[in-house]
């Protein structure tokens, strides 16, 4: 084991004897490990994370809001008669009640989730019934937390979705090129640069006040809700770290980035990439029907508009992000980060043709 996870799960308010750690999941930041404790006699399963602090500065800012967040959907949950441990990820706080240790050998800082039991984060749609749950579930999610106090809440991640500003990052990256691989890249590059006038639709409706901001999730890929293992309904909306103000197009937008593609994020074979105008309808179906009347006009008007936004924001920085030496999202093989982001433009594509008839299912829900 790289770290002392006994020592670092004792420290934790956990009655047992660790078992095993081992890496799991799929993520792009944190360091996942499914943690197995002997507690009587009974297998227990948590998950322990190792925060990725190159990113998250200010840990005991990022711990209150996950903390704040949690408890107050854990009991709206409770209220409406559903298991607060299954419905909410549910922080594990140490002995001492912090949210988080920051483990002294290795300077990592490690918090713990109870473990949610009988349920799966898919990294693709296998079924369109899955696709429609994590609708739901983000849908639910955000009326869960329409009436939470965003004030309350830390920008963890200022501009994260401020694609102005994003551009003017990937622009940086350009510039300086520290790794001489633009010259491998124009197309792609040539793709962001035609398209720059995206940028500033959704941040000034925004600034304007003209689109309402809400407390939103900011990353909801499909692999960050958890459906039932038996019955694929939704079970629990996960990975808090980037709850902030923000706007439901992001929220959608990101949805449909990931969800609408029948391939790998990085599926380095562009003719299994496609965007699916059926999936995009299954979402917006679901989302729609779950947020009910608190949409308002100007975001309805631009929903279909957010999923090309969230692609070309995304495809963006995993090409910035290849231009910088892969320094951000976490890579397993040389290339990777191009891959995703040449899957990324390959769906705008997609998408750019078939905008009219996205907009016309959104009117229609
Ligand atoms: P990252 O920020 O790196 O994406 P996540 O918080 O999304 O990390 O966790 C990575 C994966 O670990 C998820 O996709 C999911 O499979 C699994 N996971 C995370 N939290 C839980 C939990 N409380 N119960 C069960 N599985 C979880
Ligand atoms: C990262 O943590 P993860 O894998 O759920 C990233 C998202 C990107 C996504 C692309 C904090 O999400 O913004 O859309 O990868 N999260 C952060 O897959 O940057
Ligand atoms: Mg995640």
């Amino acid at each position: 084991m790289e770290y002392d996870f006994k020592k670092i799960v004792g420290a934790f308010a956990i009655d047992g004897e660790l078992i095993r750690c081992e890496r799991y999941g799929e993520g792009h930041i944190n360091e996942t490990y499914l943690a197995t404790v002997n507690e009587s006699g009974k297998e227990v399963n948590y998950i322990v994370q190792k925060i990725n602090t190159n990113l998250f500065r200010d840990v005991d800012k990022l711990m209150n809001n996950i903390r704040l967040v949690t408890e107050f959907s854990r009991k709206k949950i409770a209220e409406r008669g559903g298991d607060p441990d299954r419905e909410s990820l549910t922080l594990v706080y140490t002995k001492t009640g912090a949210a988080y240790i920051r483990d002294a050998e290795s300077g990592g800082c490690f918090r713990i989730y109870k473990y949610i039991t009988d349920a799966i984060a898919y990294q693709v749609v296998e079924k369109p019934e899955h696709f429609y749950q994590s609708a739901v579930a983000f849908g639910d999610f955000a009326n869960l937390l329409a009436q939470f106090d965003a004030k309350q809440l830390y920008e963890v991640l200022p501009n994260f979705h401020n694609t102005v500003k994003r551009f003017s990052d990937f622009e940086n990256s350009l510039n300086a090129d520290r790794f001489g691989r633009a010259k491998d890249v124009q197309k792609e590059i040539d793709f962001v640069l035609k398209r720059k006038e995206y940028c500033s639709r959704i941040v000034d409706l925004l600034a304007s006040g003209e689109m309402p901001t809400k407390v939103t999730h900011n990353d909801t890929k499909l692999n960050n809700v958890m459906l039932d293992a038996h019955t694929g309904k939704y079970v629990a909306v996960i990975d808090l770290d980037t709850i902030m103000p923000g706007s439901i197009c992001y929220d959608f937008g990101d949805s449909i980035r990931f969800g609408c593609n029948p391939a790998a994020e990085d599926e380095p074979d562009l003719r299994k990439v496609n965007f699916s105008l059926e999936l995009f309808e299954v979402y917006v179906q679901g989302y729609l029907g779950a947020l009910e009347k608190s949409v308002t006009e100007v975001e309805k008007k631009n929903l279909a508009f957010g999923a090309i936004l969230m692609t070309y924001e995304c495809g963006m920085r995993f090409l910035a992000d290849y231009l910088d030496g892969d320094v951000y999202f976490r890579t397993h093989r040389a290339g990777q980060n191009l891959d995703r982001c040449r899957t990324q433009f390959k769906l705008i594509e997609d998408m750019e043709k078939c905008y009219d008839q996205m907009c016309k299912i959104v009117e229609k829900y």
